[in-house]
């Protein structure tokens, strides 16, 4: 396997970042997950958007255009052969002393891996999947803005493990008022009296790239949609409810915290929309060139 780092591909053997780079030592950098489609790389410009902004957010100037990270996305895919999977592109704040100054970091550090990808087995999106709320709070955004898709992963990590730790796959997780933020990575949507409402960036949410296209299906499909404040009340009394990510693209849940969401099965809603984001994945996207 061959990895892009800074300015060229290296095998993977080879791919080592120094125990002095603050993305290590810090959690200090951005990355981005991105899907490759049949030699389509979906929504690239929109993924390397949010990275823009994330790495303004952090003060991390990035010294390759928008156009050379594109070109080197595509490279570091073809370069392993891969015509679908899953692209992690991540950029650190580089090799600096210890202490959290970054001033001593002179040069960011590019990683893109292109692998294949670990998909939710397919009887999830045909059954639905069951998740539960954790006590983990979404780290409030006057701290670190849940928008900045950051390598300060550990708030998502402690409630991915008090999931699993009681054999959930995916949770709930709450903002500092006790609203539906978002699950540890995956948005959420709940489906009420025909309309889709999510909550907003503000409540603790990434923007998400599949939550957007998402709402653009909406409107092409004349549902109507808003951002809303929910509390796990709404979740619970919901007729549908799904999840949107770039991993697990639309999965319906069909049960949270033991209550039945509608009548227990994937709703036709859910099933709506996973069908024309599908469609969509199929037909945009950058080529491969
Ligand atoms: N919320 C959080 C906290 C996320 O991390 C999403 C929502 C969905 O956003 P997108 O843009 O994907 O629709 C995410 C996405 C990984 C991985 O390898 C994580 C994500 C996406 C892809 C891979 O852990 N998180």
């Amino acid at each position: 396997m061959k990895i892009y780092m800074n300015d060229k591909l290296v095998e993977a053997t080879e791919a080592k970042v120094s125990v002095f780079d603050h993305g290590l030592l810090y959690g200090d950098g951005i990355f981005e997950g991105i899907r490759l489609y049949d030699g389509c790389v979906f929504k690239l410009d929109e993924h390397l958007e949010r990275l823009e902004y994330s790495a303004k957010a952090i003060m991390l100037d990035i010294p390759w255009s928008r156009e050379e990270i594109a070109a080197a996305v595509c490279e570091t895919c073809r370069a392993n052969g891969l015509v679908s999977g899953y692209i992690r592109l991540v950029i650190t704040r580089g090799v600096g002393s210890l202490g959290l100054s970054i001033k001593n970091c002179d040069k960011p550090q590019l990683i893109i891996i292109a692998d294949k990808i670990q998909l939710y087995p397919e009887e999830y999106y045909e059954k639905g999947l069951e998740i539960i709320t954790v006590p983990t709070r979404r780290i409030n955004s006057a701290a670190l803005p849940p928008t900045i898709k950051s390598l300060n992963y550990l708030n998502n990590i402690l409630a991915k493990i008090e999931a699993q730790h009681l054999g959930y796959h995916e949770a709930i997780m709450l903002n500092d008022q006790g609203y539906v933020a978002e699950c540890t990575g995956d948005n959420i949507f709940v489906v009420h009296k025909g309309e889709l409402i999510t909550p907003t960036a503000s409540a603790g949410a990434l923007k998400g790239i599949t939550r957007d296209t998402v709402l653009d299906i909406a409107e092409q499909l004349g549902v109507p949609w808003r951002e809303a404040n929910l509390t796990r009340y709404d979740v619970w009394v919901a007729e549908e409810l799904f999840l949107t990510g770039t991993a697990a693209e639309i999965i319906p849940i069909v049960k949270v915290d033991a209550r039945t969401i509608g009548n227990g099965l994937p709703g036709k809603v859910t099933a709506r929309f996973l069908e024309q984001f599908r469609q969509r994945v199929s037909r945009e996207g950058t080529m491969l060139s």
